[in-house]
């Protein structure tokens, strides 16, 4: 027995419970770990609480899967249409260099980054899939600044638990956010190149955040904000993304 963890016995125990009792008897666990979802509460809070939790108990730093370069797709699709508003168009004709990455909320040092700054870093090239809800994918190289670099410059504060991040306000913008597992996890990226070039815009140029064991709607394009907090609450209707407001899931853990 004692070669598997502790936390897998537990996960496996909330599965055991679902099983026979209805994940609604599993929330009492996942409430002791702090693993209850922003979108845990109504008709669906059970069994969104049971898949959060049981993720995060049992693979809590399971990678999401690399690729060879062989595999990277010819014709990635892009979701949607590159921005038109007058706004993105002023930043793209200054090729970027204004876009700025506000990093805010609980952390020592709020900081205001701009592209060059976050070029700069530790850069981090991964070969993953992007899955849509929706069920179409494709594989590509991102490039990026792990997220858990610029977490650890600003200063995160002990008692954070997500990040929120969100769109310049344009037509398609969006907003979303993580828990800090997700957030420091290695794979995850603010990433601003993809398949060896910078990410072009309609895949979010000229910053998207990049989270690849979750699906495609939490990879936000046109980020320019993260705000640490230790409560969803204070976040449009509470539920932690815009998507879990028009149904989805919050946590989309693939
Ligand atoms: N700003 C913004 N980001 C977004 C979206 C959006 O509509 N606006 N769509 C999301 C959804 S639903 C998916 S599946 C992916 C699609 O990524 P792609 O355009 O690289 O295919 O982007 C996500 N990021
Ligand atoms: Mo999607």
């Amino acid at each position: 027995m004692s070669y598997i963890s502790r936390r897998k016995w537990i996960g496996s125990g909330l599965a055991v419970t679902a099983g026979i009792g209805g994940a609604s008897l599993a929330a009492p666990i996942a409430d002791r770990y702090g693993l209850i979802p922003p979108d845990g509460g109504g008709l669906f809070g059970p069994g969104e609480t049971l898949t959060y939790a049981a993720h995060r108990l049992v693979t809590r730093n399971s990678l999401a899967r690399e690729f060879s370069t062989a595999r990277i797709s010819n014709s990635p699709y892009p979701n949607g249409r590159p921005p038109k508003d007058e706004i993105f168009k002023l930043h793209q004709a200054s090729s970027f260099a204004d876009w700025k990455l506000d990093v805010g909320g609980m952390v020592e040092h709020p900081t205001s980054f701009s592209l060059s700054e976050l070029k700069s870093f530790p850069s981090r090239s991964q070969i993953t899939q992007l899955a849509c809800e929706e069920g179409w994918s494709y594989v590509a190289e991102w490039t990026g600044v792990p997220l858990a670099h610029v977490l650890n410059l600003v200063g995160l504060s002990p008692k954070a638990k997500y990040v929120v991040y969100a769109s310049l306000p344009i037509r398609n913008a969006t907003w979303d956010s993580i828990d800090i597992d997700e957030a420091l996890h290695p794979q995850t990226l603010i990433s601003y190149g993809m398949n060896g070039n910078l990410l072009p815009i309609p895949f979010g140029g000229p910053l998207r955040l990049r989270v690849p064991r979750q699906l495609g709607y939490k990879s936000v394009k046109y980020i320019t904000s993260l705000t640490i907090t230790d409560s969803l609450k204070g976040f449009g209707k509470g539920l932690g993304s815009a998507d879990a407001e028009a149904g989805y899931s919050w946590y989309a853990g693939i």
